[in-house]
């Protein structure tokens, strides 16, 4: 990979006229010690360290550097994953984590948008953002922490919780018809629908660098037990607990969608891997066709000019 820092794309202010430091055109990848920042606070044996050993490994692999990286999540456990991430990135708002991420995609290009985040978040508070970011393809890599419960607020029933979960808000077992995490992204639009879990690393790695290499707006269903509230919950899925994990056979289309819908109807524990994927012009590269064809007509005039420009006529 070949990056400089001269590659940031120009946006307002004198930013561009700053002269890019001097670097030599090749550098080391980045390692886990210098990725890593704070000490995790998850309960331990909590599934959500697994996922970010792997971010880190990829990272690493990619050799991916902190200026061309941005990870983003909303609030929850898993949301805290910005805090242990040494880059740039946000703990954003509950369930707002895809907005704020796709101001970053649009703007910038050239970063590597990565958001992290649990069921509630993605499909609860968050569910009509997550339609919309799934629908508009805009270019980013979602991975949902799927533990089926709300574990930072200690225990109520999540929309992925399964009928009759004992929780603080359903005492007497969970009455609604859970959401189906893999139907929901494949019906919204997603172009890159993909399912993993934490008990088995390669795998998690394997969905993260596929989705990470998607141009689109990829996303991941990793489920990631809550030790604390849900303890046991995806044992089905776990060899070692004496469970199946099964991958996407062979034979599966990854561009058919109904097929891609049908495999993610199978009972738990179902299968792991990618269900969908399919190759749709993005939002990005629809607003970049549309800035280019204006400067075309305003020759001089930057982006962020353009748009100034268009706001004014809206007066
Ligand atoms: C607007 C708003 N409503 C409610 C909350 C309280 N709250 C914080 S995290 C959370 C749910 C977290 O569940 P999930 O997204 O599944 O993450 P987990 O903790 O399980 O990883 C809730 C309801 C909040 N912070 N903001
Ligand atoms: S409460 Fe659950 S999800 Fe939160 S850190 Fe503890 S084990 Fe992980
Ligand atoms: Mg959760």
């Amino acid at each position: 990979m070949s990056q400089t820092l001269t590659e940031t794309p120009e946006r307002p202010g004198n930013i561009t006229s700053v002269p890019a430091p001097t670097l030599p055109e090749e550098r080391k990848g980045l390692t886990k010690k210098e990725i890593a920042a704070d000490h995790p606070t998850w309960c331990p044996g909590c599934g959500d360290f697994s996922v970010l050993a792997l971010y880190f490994k990829l990272i690493e692999k990619r050799k991916m550097w902190h200026e061309k990286i941005t990870t983003v999540a909303g609030i929850g456990c898993s949301s805290r994953f910005p805090y242990f991430v040494q880059a740039h990135g946000a703990h954003f708002i509950h369930g707002r984590a895809l907005p704020f991420a796709s101001g970053i995609s649009l703007s910038r290009p050239d970063l590597h948008v990565f958001v992290f985040g649990g069921d509630g978040d993605a499909f609860s508070i968050g569910g009509n953002h997550f339609n919309h970011t799934a629908r508009k393809n805009v270019k980013m890599t979602y991975c949902v922490m799927d533990n089926w419960v709300y574990g930072l607020t200690k225990k109520q029933t999540s929309p992925t919780s399964p009928l009759g979960f004992k929780s603080k808000t359903d005492m007497w077992g969970a009455i609604d018809y859970p959401i189906n995490p893999m139907k929901q992204a494949i019906s919204a639009g997603a172009t890159f629908v993909a399912r993993t879990t934490h008990t088995n690393p390669n795998h998690v790695l394997q969905m993260m660098e596929a989705a990470m290499d998607h141009d689109g707006f990829s996303f991941i269903e990793c489920l990631s037990e809550c030790v604390e509230f849900y303890e046991g919950a995806f044992d089905a899925s776990n060899p070692r607990k004496g469970g199946v994990f099964n991958e996407v056979p062979k034979h599966h289309d990854v561009t058919d969608e109904m097929a891609a819908y049908k495999l993610a109807g199978e009972p738990f524990p179902g299968y792991f891997g990618i269900f969908y994927k399919s190759n749709k012009p993005t939002k990005n590269a629809k607003e970049a066709e549309i800035n280019k064809s204006f400067q075309s007509k305003v020759t001089g005039l930057k982006d962020w000019q353009i748009l100034q420009k268009n706001f004014e006529k809206l007066k």
